[in-house]
């Protein structure tokens, strides 16, 4: 069994209580009246985002299903329709392929061609070797699903709750090993990204540097009509030539049928991210309690998690900066960008103490600003930097999901203090601002898409653990 940051033996994941004397304070800060419209409004938004067996991310800008999407999704349903949650879970599920990748979008056949770009005519999904019936991308999205599945069962447990994870465990297993395998282009028991969207922080300043390596021009957009820009501000989204590169990436994988062999000497994009692989260290643990829960064994999964922390802290974490960095493999060099990727491996409860404490450090810092008391959001990268941008997506706005695992490895890691501060701080921007796709890090104006799944979904999770 793997030792917790204080050497605690099985300390809690993404479940852990707050744990402080008296309650959360926060329960008292966002006060009765705006937390209940709050819950008001984000059930409105996810009822108004149902789709017979799915949630779309937004009417607008997302109209088919999104893999960590759902997982986030399936969270917030388990507080307000459980049932729901079980069933977007599946849906999903149903769409995995043979190899066990999760694909980031499943395609809803009854939409008109056009309501998204790339979509599925783009993707071609259908000519691949392990590739289900239904229409699907051929990437996948950071594994926040068993978490998810443990969290909703933990939120409401149930017979159908229980036989629902027993439906779900084989093919959570088989996206463990998708990606502990096939993926482990480095070699060193890490799984790297094929793409940015596999990131679900597509446009991070992360990113910046292997995307330059990739050739590409602007003018190949020509071609596309692009539908993010129809719905949403440009000056709030990724740029032309940033789409040229990722039509560029997809249209290589493709090529290759979306097969995983011989990448390293092939691919125009390897990365090894660490929110990725805390995810997938995070998976594991909560593998092992959904394990215990229908009769399998956990220690396996045990055994992986310490495997796959001690690989994240050897491969992605700087001990000159203190913080964990995504590792280019093209050129085996970690990527300099302190964005919020490097706090992630918070959500990890075996993270050693030594880490923990920098992650802290590094969260608290001016970069991020982390406090008990926040008097502006989380960002999504660091606002002492001279490329952070306030409104462009994952460029620095603040997002519900990264301040979201954030808190939750607050809890994880026994910071009662910062979890209630930043809780408050997510509060109060979705209560003051609406259930937006992200939000402007100093005035908190909403940005991206109105009425957006995961906001809400989450906002209802932080609400109810008071
Ligand atoms: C955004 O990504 C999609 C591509 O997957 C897009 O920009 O069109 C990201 O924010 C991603 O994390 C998210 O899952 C998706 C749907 O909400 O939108």
């Amino acid at each position: 069994m793997s030792a917790g940051p204080a050497g605690r033996p099985g300390a809690a994941g993404l479940d852990a209580a707050t744990g402080g004397p008296g309650g959360d304070p926060a329960a008292a800060r966002i006060g009765v009246e705006r937390a209940a419209a709050l819950r008001r409004l984000a059930i409105d938004t996810l009822d108004g985002n149902w789709e017979h067996d799915h949630t779309v991310p937004s009417r607008t800008l997302y109209p088919h299903q999104w893999s960590w999407d759902s997982a986030f999704i399936a969270v917030g349903l388990a507080h307000i329709r459980p049932d729901r949650a079980w069933r977007e879970l599946r849906t999903l599920f149903a769409a995995q392929w043979a190899d066990g990748r999760v694909p980031h979008i499943v395609f809803n056949p009854a939409l008109p061609v056009g309501s998204y770009f790339p979509g599925p005519e783009f993707w071609d999904s259908a000519r691949a070797h392990d590739a289900p019936a239904a229409a699907t991308s051929g990437i996948v999205q950071p594994p926040i699903h068993a978490p998810a599945a443990w969290l909703a069962h933990r939120r409401a447990p149930s017979e159908a709750s229980v036989r629902a994870l027993g439906w779900l465990y084989p093919r959570l297993v088989a996206q463990q090993r998708y990606l502990t395998g096939r993926r482990d282009v480095g070699g060193s028991g890490l799984a790297c990204l094929v793409h940015p969207w596999e990131s679900g922080l597509d446009n991070s300043p992360a990113w910046d540097a292997p995307m330059a390596a990739v050739p590409a021009d602007a003018a190949v957009m020509r071609a596309y009509r692009r539908h993010d820009t129809a719905h949403a501000d440009a000056a709030q989204r990724p740029t032309d030539l940033d789409y040229a590169r990722y039509v560029a990436i997809v249209a290589a994988y493709r090529a290759g049928g979306y097969g995983d062999a011989g990448l390293a000497g092939r691919h125009p994009f390897l990365v090894e991210c660490p929110l990725l692989n805390a995810a997938l260290g995070a998976a594991e643990h909560a593998l092992a309690r959904i394990a215990a829960v229908i009769g399998a064994d956990p220690g396996p999964h045990r055994e992986r998690a310490a495997r796959i922390t001690a690989a994240l802290v050897d491969r992605l974490y700087d001990p000159i900066t203190g913080t964990f960095h995504p590792r280019d493999l093209r050129t085996d060099r970690l990527i300099p960008a302190r964005t919020v990727l490097g706090l992630m491996p918070l959500i990890l409860p075996d993270l050693p103490a030594r880490q923990v404490r920098a992650v802290l450090a590094e969260a608290c810092s001016p970069r991020f600003g982390l406090a008990a008391r926040m008097d502006r959001p989380l960002t999504t990268h660091d606002r002492t930097a001279p490329d952070f941008e306030p409104v462009r997506y994952w460029r620095g706005p603040s997002w519900l999901n990264t301040s979201w695992l954030l808190w939750r490895g607050l809890r994880a890691h026994r910071r009662p203090d910062l979890a209630a501060g930043l809780r408050e701080s997510m509060l109060a921007l979705v209560a003051r601002n609406g259930c937006h796709e992200y939000f402007h890090p100093d005035t908190g104006a909403g940005l991206g898409s109105p009425a957006f799944s995961w906001t809400a979904s989450l906002a209802l999770d932080a609400l109810a653990e008071s």
